[in-house]
């Protein structure tokens, strides 16, 4: 049996490994969150900073709930691979880690205490904020802003720790970390920002004001398509580098970081690595929410109904692949003039890395946490598509894939507000007017301008009558002869 990946002795010559002393440099990034994303990008970005420039800025990872990978990581010495899938798979062993916390909230609230922690960076997924973001405030019915109101002191939830932590430090004199949300969220630093900002305000004004004027949220956009890893990524891997690895992962060799420049107490050198550091990241998380995400996301309904099970299966079917082109165009439509983006260039290099054959990137993860995820998608580029006298029916298309294979479904769908979709979805019956006007309605997920437009709602509810009467095939071929 091959050996326990756990150093970097033995690796075989093809295999890329750090390029400077790992003991060498301290801890400075506690990030919460280790999902397989992170790992392929965050967590190589700061490889690539470390050989450029060195510094602190070793990764201390944790999960708040899960130990599985903590676990792995820590079995591991924090080494994993990254397996990167094109032609031919290559695979790179990444240093960045330090020891990992799994499941143990108080542990994760002591780490970020510690003042030599100077980023505080997290992937938790859209649905584990607790923000309400129309209010731009925490949001108390979230499961654990209710918690963490009810015991401040032992926070279990993402903005109870960071609260807790940027509490202690003040108390004691330190300086607080700079937070950093790496999540496909619009605004994602200001929305963090507003979200512990709300809670902070609930606890202790004085607090809420102390954070407003020394706690830096610089925004981010993340890029990079990860898979979930499978059997198979872990059997590859180990072919690879001769041992067994698992925390090892899978990823395409695409990778971008487009980061507001705003770490008054330091950061890596992620430039190193091709992260880009602006002063406004709004355009470029437009662009890739609205264009990559967007189209991920109606390929994900679509190829749901049409049993494609990844995305490289959606891209090879030329009528979804014409409408995904359609939706990418109508997407880069919404998109800020004079701001330097090449939206035709985007969805060219997009279509390829869709397509990429040794990518198996399933439908079904996509199609996950739907309500979380189709707002900054399709619902707000659509509404100002129509504010400005666009065309939305690509956007409104997309709706009604989802709406019907929402209808489609027999139990709750994976998304946090799966049960309320259900029974929207059971209550409306044969009815598709209700079944849009309910969901769409369900609140905080479309601006209300969308849902109020009689042209756009009524595009929607033939599309979704056609759909669910003629089958996805024959509507999308109505669509594209439209
Ligand atoms: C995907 C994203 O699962 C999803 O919703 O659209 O995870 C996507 O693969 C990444 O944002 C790519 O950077």
């Amino acid at each position: 049996m091959s050996p326990r990946l756990a150093s970097l002795a033995d690796l075989p010559p093809g295999v890329a490994r750090p390029r400077y002393d790992r003991a060498a440099h301290g801890l400075g990034i506690l990030h919460l969150g280790l999902g397989a994303f992170h790992r392929a990008h965050q967590a190589v970005h700061t490889d690539d900073a470390l050989a450029a420039e060195g510094g602190d800025w070793r990764i201390l990872g944790a999960n708040l709930r899960s130990h599985e990978i903590p676990d792995a990581l820590n079995g591991q010495d924090g080494l994993f691979t990254v397996l990167e899938r094109s032609e031919s798979d290559r695979a790179r062993v990444i240093g960045a880690h330090g020891p990992a916390i799994g499941g143990d909230a108080a542990a994760i609230l002591r780490a970020a205490c510690d003042p030599a922690i100077r980023i505080l960076s997290l992937t938790v997924s859209e649905k584990a904020y607790g923000i309400d973001r129309a209010a731009m405030d925490a949001d108390p019915a979230h499961p654990a802003v209710a918690a963490d109101l009810a015991q401040p002191q032992a926070p279990q939830g993402v903005l109870g720790i960071i609260l807790a932590a940027l509490a202690a430090r003040r108390e004691a004199g330190a300086a607080p970390f700079a937070v950093l949300s790496c999540d496909n969220l619009p605004d994602n630093g200001a929305l963090l920002r507003a979200g512990v900002l709300g809670l902070a305000r609930r606890r202790d004004p004085d607090l809420a004001g102390w954070i407003a004027d020394h706690v830096a949220f610089p925004a981010t956009m993340v890029d990079r398509i990860t898979p979930a890893t499978t059997a198979r990524t872990l059997a590859d891997a180990q072919a690879l580098t001769g041992h067994r690895d698992l925390a090892a992962v899978e990823t395409e060799p695409f990778s971008q970081w487009v980061i507001e420049d705003h770490f008054p107490h330091g950061r890596p050198a992620w430039e190193a690595g091709g992260a880009l550091f602006v002063q406004d990241v709004r355009p470029y998380e437009a662009m890739k929410l609205r264009m990559l995400n967007g189209s991920h996301s109606l390929i994900a309904y679509a190829g749901q109904m049409l049993e494609l099970p990844h995305v490289r299966d959606a891209m090879a079917d030329p009528p979804l692949a014409a409408l995904v082109r359609r939706h990418m165009q109508a997407a880069g439509a919404t998109l800020p003039q004079g701001a330097g983006l090449d939206p035709a260039a985007y969805a060219a290099a997009l279509l390829a890395r869709f397509a990429n054959p040794a990518i198996a990137h399933q439908t079904r993860q996509i199609a996950m946490d739907g309500t979380e995820k189709l707002p900054q998608r399709w619902f707000a580029p659509a509404a100002e598509l129509l504010r400005a006298g666009g065309d939305a029916r690509p956007f409104a298309f997309a709706t009604a894939v989802w709406l019907a294979w929402l209808a489609g479904q027999e139990q709750a769908p994976d998304d946090p507000r799966g049960a309320a979709l259900l029974e929207l979805a059971r209550k409306a019956g044969g009815d598709d007017e209700a079944l849009a006007r309910s969901v769409l309605g369900l609140p905080g997920l479309a601006p209300p301008s969308l849902v109020g437009d009689a042209a756009f709602t009524g595009t929607v509810r033939q599309a979704v009558t056609r759909i669910r009467r003629d089958g996805l095939r024959a509507a999308m071929a109505t669509e594209l002869a439209s």
